[in-house]
């Protein structure tokens, strides 16, 4: 038989779930459920369950390209990478190597974007980022200034363990579908379920104590819960002595704040308030879920803080089933952060600003010099873009014509730039802009390591062969870099890996036999012989004192507010069955067939009054521009609140670009909208 069965890993979201690829003659022609996958237990979501349709896709990019009038014209490997080298000379030469910009891909491997930003960096640009900035970014200042650390504290089979767990501005259920699986199994241990969203969803349904709040009243929602958890003498004093600083301002700033403001605030009743704080705060094991729902914010720093700073009130930090669950979005997201790929931090989060670890990475890299932080983001490289201090820019997998917000502005930064080059697997909107496309090889056809997001380490071998001339992204990068005169020597992933373990502490210990093991690691594995750490922080915070740095924050109002021309609050966010930009699950029949076309939910009161009935085409309008999609009348939103999907292209022309002042991450979940029938 020459059927084989290769471990694989699905290449969507950051759950990190296994599966086999059933591979003859060099193509996949099958998949297998992974059953003793520790994160997945062998289940896929839909998603997962219909990668084949995209692997092999006849759309699949084949050949470099360039771009000839208003199309593409096929070119060979040596021209493509000729005229990126080409590009980023003369962009060195005539404005300096802070002219360029990259964007690492958290879709691809750590491998991968250890070299994009190494490449960057060496060629003397600190202006490398990734799609964490639309996401995550506050969970890694934000948890990173309370914990010293910014990523998940506990890992998800450990959800189990939790007896009451409050997920706010999270629908796990949709977006992180394997998850779900670990809060039942708390749930059916006799877990308290507290979902605070303004949406019901089908995470709602789950919940004991749904709290349908305002959008963007997360703060005072949970300084609320910390006014009971302080009024009922729940507070943790042991914990608050021992292991943080900062507990006294913050019981002092809630003196001054009443349920009655918080229940005005959140639009959240003052008894449900105290039902989820005792909850919270009595259970043995409490975890807080949080994702998008808060970090889309303005204040998207200031919420994480809080939800950390609420978990150390209530001492629940550090123990099985009790810690800070931040559900990460992308497949290697996580890794990716972990690998420098932002502006803020070189490889293993040291701070880009600190000479230390310019000095680090020079000896370590054997370079005589590197650029000091922190560099552009990329929500900043767009303004640079516009107003002429970048003019090159590299994306590797990341559709920003789609997903930033305020799409008109990314399609003129864009345009702006000299050079655009698109490494890519499908022809995205993106793409379509780009002076040079590559075509990449995808997750199945290159070996590499990603980092999933409860700091699971998990490396996969290439299954099978990429389509046409496609290349792995090791394979162009070196290609580029010696071009640019680098000594970029890598013959493969597992020597970038080598270097990884040498100048990543937390990945130290994760060589290729132990991280090709199915689950592999989680970090902190600084050792060979170290196992992987299932629980940070359990004596200690990663903080230089070792204590967390409690946050006192009062909410901050959102970017937009409604008006009377815009009366209606639109909120934005994920549906199960496609993903971000949709490059992949919109050309995935199975997926597709099931919701094709973009729409809003819209509050029956609300269309009445717009005499609008389900199934109405409408044209939503903001500041912005404006997009059409079809009405779909639902309880699922409260009046004055509108909800839409942002897969298809239209959500991001109308979303708002108002940025949180620390993480830069922009308001995508609030902006004032008005709605009328499609005439
Ligand atoms: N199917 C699918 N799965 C995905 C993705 C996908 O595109 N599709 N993308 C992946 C990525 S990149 C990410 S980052 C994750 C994101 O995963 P999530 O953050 O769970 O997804 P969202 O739908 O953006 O937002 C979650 C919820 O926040 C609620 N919300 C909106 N405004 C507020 C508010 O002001 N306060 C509160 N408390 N809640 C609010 C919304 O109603 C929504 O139900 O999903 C990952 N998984
Ligand atoms: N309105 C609104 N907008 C949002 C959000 C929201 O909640 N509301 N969420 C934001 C969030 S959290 C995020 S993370 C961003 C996501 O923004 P993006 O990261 O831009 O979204 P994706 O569509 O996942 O883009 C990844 C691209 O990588 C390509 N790709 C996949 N595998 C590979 C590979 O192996 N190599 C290469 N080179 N390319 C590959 C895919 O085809 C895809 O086009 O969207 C943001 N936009
Ligand atoms: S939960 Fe995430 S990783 Fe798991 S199958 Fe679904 S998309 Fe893939
Ligand atoms: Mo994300």
């Amino acid at each position: 038989m020459s059927t084989k069965l290769i471990p694989s890993l699905c290449p969507y979201c950051a759950v990190g779930c296994g599966l086999y690829l059933v591979v003859d003659k060099g193509k996949a022609i099958g998949i297998e459920y992974m059953t003793d996958h520790p994160a997945s237990e062998g289940a896929l979501c839909p998603k997962g369950n219909s990668v084949l349709e995209i692997i092999d896709h006849e759309e699949r990019l084949r050949y470099p390209m360039k771009k000839v009038g208003d199309g593409f014209v096929r070119i060979s490997w040596d021209e493509a990478l000729d005229m990126i080298a080409h590009a980023m000379k003369l962009s060195i030469k005539k404005y300096g190597p802070r002219s360029m910009g990259f964007l690492a891909s958290s879709r691809c491997n750590n491998e991968e974007n250890y070299l994009m930003e190494k490449m960057a960096r060496l060629l003397g640009s600190p202006h490398v980022d990734n799609c964490a900035r639309l996401c995550h970014s506050p969970t890694v200042v934000g948890l990173g200034a309370v914990f010293g650390m910014g990523a998940m504290t506990n890992n998800l089979l450990d959800l189990e363990n939790s007896k009451c767990i409050f997920a706010i501005g999270t629908n796990f259920t949709e977006a992180h579908p394997i998850v779900s699986r670990w809060a039942q199994k708390a749930k059916d241990n006799g877990a308290v379920i507290i979902v605070a969203d303004p949406r019901i969803t089908s995470t709602s349904w789950m919940a004991d104590i749904h709290l349908r709040i305002k959008p963007g009243s997360d703060i005072d929602l949970m300084r609320g819960m910390m006014k009971v958890i302080m009024d009922e003498g729940l507070v943790d004093e042991e914990f608050l002595k021992n292991r943080t600083v900062g507990s006294e301002e913050l019981l002092q700033s809630l003196k001054g704040f009443t349920l009655e403001e918080a229940a005005e605030k959140t639009g959240v009743p003052a008894a449900d308030i105290i039902r989820a704080a005792k909850a919270y705060a009595l259970s043995p094991a409490s975890a807080v879920l949080y994702s998008m729902g808060i970090t889309q914010h303005v204040c998207g720093t200031d919420n994480v803080k809080t939800c950390a700073t609420m978990a150390l009130l209530a001492g629940h930090v550090g123990r099985p089933g009790a810690g800070v669950w931040p559900m990460r979005g992308q497949n290697n997201v996580q890794g990716n952060c972990d690998m420098g790929g932002m502006p803020e931090f070189y490889p293993g989060y040291r701070k880009s600003i600190d000479p230390a670890t310019i000095e680090f990475f020079k000896k370590g890299w054997n370079v005589s010099e590197l650029p000091i932080g922190p560099g552009l983001t990329s929500t900043e490289m767009n303004e640079a873009a516009l107003d002429g201090r970048l003019k090159f820019l590299y994306i590797t997998g990341e559709d920003p014509v789609v997903c930033d917000a305020n799409v008109k502005r990314t399609r003129q930064a864009l345009e702006s730039l000299d050079f655009l080059v698109v490494q890519e697997i499908f022809m995205t909107p993106t793409a379509r802009m780009a002076d040079v496309v590559l075509p990449a090889a995808a997750w199945a056809e290159k070996d590499g390591s990603y980092t999933s997001m409860e700091r699971r380490v998990q490396w996969i071998d290439k299954a099978v062969e990429a389509p046409g001339e496609a290349k792995e992204g090791l394979w162009i990068m070196c290609q580029i870099a010696r071009r640019m005169g680098l000594d970029f020597s890598y013959e493969n992933a597992a020597q970038v890996l080598q270097e990884i373990n040498r100048l990543v502490p937390q990945y130290g210990g994760m060589t290729l036999e132990r991280i090709s093991k199915i689950g592999g690691l989680r970090w902190p594995c600084p050792d060979v012989n170290h196992p992987g750490t299932d629980i940070l922080h359990t004596q200690k915070f990663s903080t230089p004192d070792g204590k967390a740095r409690m946050a006192t924050v009062t909410n901050t109002p959102p970017g937009e507010q409604v008006s009377a021309e815009y009366p209606i609050l639109l909120t934005t966010g994920r549906i199960v069955l496609h993903y971000n930009g949709g490059s992949m699950t919109m050309r995935s029949i199975s997926l597709e067939e099931r919701e094709s076309e973009l729409y809003i939910e819209i509050n029956p009161e609300d269309a009445a009054r717009l005499k609008l009935a389900d199934g109405d085409m409408v044209v939503v309008t903001t500041r912005r521009g404006e997009a059409e999609a079809r009405a779909r009348v639902t309880e699922k939103v409260k009046p004055g609140v509108a909800f839409m999907p942002f897969h298809w292209h239209g959500t991001n022309i109308i979303t708002s670009d108002a940025l949180d002042p620390v993480s830069k991450i922009p308001e995508y979940k609030m902006a004032a909208c008005k709605i009328e029938a499609k005439a």
